[in-house]
């Protein structure tokens, strides 16, 4: 039976081994929502780069939209930050085209889990579309949870818990702390997730930028309930 397991911050990814397996990177708060709904609202591709000049020098040769983020700001001189509402924007419509991106933990971790067998992108929003897609895998999974600066974060381990227990019982989910702590916030928090999650150094992050409309909009369940944004060759389609 394939199993899950759970990595609290991509500074833990030296202690496992991703070959073979599926990664699923999560940073709910905000990068892997963010590009889930890039692709949602029309985004042909994206380009997930760990720095800011890559960021920029994506852009210019592909002619994408280009978005970053560092410590929650946007940053200066590309076309969008990291809230998932710059493409919800009508007078501003993604459609076709392509985008490269670059944030602080999300887009980093995804760099450094290039080992793995495949990689996907998960978030609330396609929750779903992700356990669908690594039940069909039948490969173990390694869900790598972005963190912040290398610290756990609780929502992106929560999310953790919430795809174990929709794998159950097909894989194994019982075989690591990691995963049985997940599972429990998940049995805590499901309830009321906003609630949970309040007092979350992020979420307390966030708050204090002004961006608390984020918070709630990456906690909605399957909102993009068909989006897998999968990594092929360079790039998430
Ligand atoms: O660090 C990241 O990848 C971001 O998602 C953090 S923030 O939500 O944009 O602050």
């Amino acid at each position: 039976m394939p199993k899950l397991d759970i990595c609290f911050s991509p500074e833990l990814l030296p202690l496992y081994d991703l070959r073979g397996q599926v990664a699923v990177i999560v940073d709910i708060l905000r990068a892997s929502s963010t590009i889930v709904t890039a692709l949602g609202e029309g985004v042909t591709h994206v380009f997930p780069v760990a720095s800011l000049e890559e960021c920029a020098a994506y852009g210019r040769q592909h002619g994408c939209l280009t978005a970053a983020e560092r410590d929650g700001l946007p940053a200066p001189g590309f076309d969008l930050g990291n809230s998932p509402f710059g493409f919800l924007n009508a007078d501003r419509p993604p459609h076709g085209r392509a985008l490269s991106i670059s944030t602080t933990n999300g887009t980093a971790a995804l760099r450094r889990s290039l080992a793995a067998e495949a990689i996907v992108v998960g978030a609330f929003l396609n929750l779903g579309a992700v356990a669908d897609f690594t039940r069909r895998q039948g490969r173990d999974v390694l869900v790598v949870c972005a963190g912040w600066k290398g610290q756990f974060c609780l929502e992106d381990t929560i999310f953790g818990g919430a795809l174990a227990a929709r794998l159950a019982p097909d894989f194994d989910v019982y075989g690591s702390d990691a995963t049985l702590a997940a599972l429990h916030l998940w049995q805590q928090g499901q309830a009321d997730l906003s609630a949970y999650l309040l007092q979350s150094a992020h979420v307390r992050r966030l708050n204090s930028l002004e961006a608390n409309q984020d918070f709630a909009f990456c906690l909605q369940i399957d909102a993009y309930a068909k989006v897998l944004p999968l990594w092929q060759n360079d790039r998430l389609v």
